[in-house]
């Protein structure tokens, strides 16, 4: 089977983002006189939850019964992610934002080599097309086949929804791809797609069930700059390049 896309997960895997989403979302709390926080621990464990409005209404079932008791829930559920986001857009703007290593690198040598590049998140779209325009430049978002988001899936990661929306986009099947993901929801939402998946270790999901991981890295690397294979033939290699994409691909 050849390799006919590389499908890119956003974050944790495009770049180290869920530090930057926590904050926002703490921004928003504050914004909207909720005396929430969520420090690092906490939101390791909302972070099973895929997509930011999801997570802070199972948040407030979980944590703030009385809450729930209100009639407006969901508008002030809404409310607060919609906040979050100019917050985190804020950061997109004028915070330290770079692409994980190997990112660029391997986006523009499947380019180079007529294999599709696509994203698919259950951030929302205005994120993520933030994140491209400031680390690929204003046309970053174009070299993407497809951007599958938030609003393209019903259901959010661990469901299949945005692969599959992804996969019906480029008129491929799973098995003609190989996803990068960061996360054990992000795993079992491609491996339901049918499609092969590379894990790019990341703290907020170190220690995660990656069983089904076809291989797993610390990050893609970069020449001069080693990545740790934790699983996987690296063939001598000492960081990911598509070749070997190609070669892990075909023996999945
Ligand atoms: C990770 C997520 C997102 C972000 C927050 O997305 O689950 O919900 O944590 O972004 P990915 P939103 O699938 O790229 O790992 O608030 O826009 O959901
Ligand atoms: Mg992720």
């Amino acid at each position: 089977m050849t390799l006919r896309a590389l499908i890119f997960d956003v974050d944790g895997t495009l770049a180290e983002t869920e530090e930057a989403h926590r904050d926002a979302f703490n921004r928003a709390f504050a914004d909207l006189d909720l005396d929430w926080t969520w420090d690092k621990t906490l939101y390791r464990d909302l972070l099973k939850i895929g997509g930011g409005r999801e997570r802070v209404l199972a948040y407030a079932k979980s944590h703030a019964p009385d809450f729930l008791a209100r009639g407006d829930i969901e508008d002030i559920v809404a409310r607060v992610h919609d906040r979050k986001t100019v917050h985190y857009g804020r950061w997109l703007t004028d915070g330290n934002v770079a692409l994980r290593p190997g990112v660029e690198r391997l986006i523009g040598e499947a380019g180079r080599a007529g294999v599709k590049v696509a994203i698919a998140t259950t951030s929302r779209n205005e994120n993520v097309v933030g994140l491209l325009k400031r680390t690929l430049g204003p046309d970053g978002p174009k070299r993407f086949a497809v951007i599958a988001a938030a609003e393209a899936a019903a259901e959010k990661k661990p469901a299949p929804d945005v692969y599959l929306h992804a996969l019906r986009a480029m008129d491929l099947s799973g098995a003609d791809c190989l996803a990068i993901e960061d996360s054990s929801i992000g795993l079992a939402a491609a491996r339901a797609a049918g499609i092969p998946v590379l894990i790019t270790e990341y703290h907020y999901t170190a220690g995660a069930d990656l069983a089904e991981a076809m291989a797993i890295v610390s990050d893609l690397g970069e020449p001069g700059h080693p990545c740790r294979f934790v699983r996987g033939d690296a063939m001598g290699k000492t960081f990911v390049d598509l070749d070997l994409l190609k070669t892990w691909h075909a023996q999945a």
